[in-house]
């Protein structure tokens, strides 16, 4: 009845007050990041932030996104720059629910992306160490909750189809190789952590599952995730 209700209020205002159970979703390009975010949305007392990817593709009208793709030379450092701000936004952003999903973090950006691109020589080592200048003093300045990564593992090829079947514009010229790397780079930050940070432990998802059997997939992970739920 009422009392109940009532508590419920209390015990809600009471945890926004303290820290949400922080869970980041990663994976590869196409690994079904959204998809796994958007089965949560059936629960109450979870915040989602999805589809960052949103706001690279339209800053005040430009497309960010596709000038990265078209001319990587001049555009990957602003993009990153801009990546970067978006996660940190995204991890400093407050809620009012116990628990809180968050598509990517600043992680994936600096150890895979940002990584590979040094690695290619797509940034010139001064704009590399610009950037990893900007993750760690952030990295040591700001406080970033983790409680969980769900990695969505999956098989480059496998993405890769996805990839071109869901034919995202500025994706289409995205090589199977770049693929092949970042799904590399996930693996050593993620499953061998040849980074020293990896900021909470790991659940590891099959996510080469087709849309019919994923769902069985993602339950595996509800536990984990709703035992902070109220
Ligand atoms: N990207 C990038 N640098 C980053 C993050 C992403 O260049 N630091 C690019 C890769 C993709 C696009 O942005 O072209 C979106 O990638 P995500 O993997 O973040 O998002 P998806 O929408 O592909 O995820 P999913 O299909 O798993 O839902």
């Amino acid at each position: 009845g009422i009392c109940y209700e009532v508590y419920r209020q209390f015990h809600k205002m009471s945890i926004s007050k303290s820290k949400p159970f922080t869970v980041f979703v990663e994976g590869n390009i196409g690994s079904g990041k959204t998809t796994f975010l958007e089965h949560f949305r059936q629960f109450e007392d979870i915040t989602l932030l999805t589809e960052p990817v949103e706001e690279w593709r339209n800053l005040r009208g430009w497309n960010l996104l596709d000038l990265m793709y078209k001319d990587p030379a001049k555009w990957a450092m602003t993009f990153q720059a801009y990546v970067s701000l978006t996660m940190l936004e995204m991890h400093r952003r407050s809620t009012s629910t116990p628990v809180k999903l968050m598509e990517r973090s600043i992680y994936s950006a600096r150890y895979c992306f940002v990584e590979h691109m040094m690695k290619a020589g797509t940034l010139h080592p001064a704009q590399f160490a610009v950037l990893d200048e900007w993750f760690r003093f952030i990295h040591q300045q700001i406080p970033i909750e983790a409680d969980l990564i769900v990695y969505l593992k999956t098989t480059p090829s496998v993405v890769y189809e996805r990839i071109k079947k869901r034919a995202r514009s500025e994706e289409q010229c995205v090589p199977l190789t770049y693929i092949e790397e970042l799904h590399k780079l996930h693996e050593d930050w993620l499953i061998h952590r040849t980074h020293a940070e990896c900021p909470a432990p790991v659940l590891v998802l099959d996510a080469d599952l087709d849309l019919s059997q994923i769902t069985e997939e993602y339950r595996k992970s509800e536990h984990q995730i709703l035992r902070k739920a109220v």
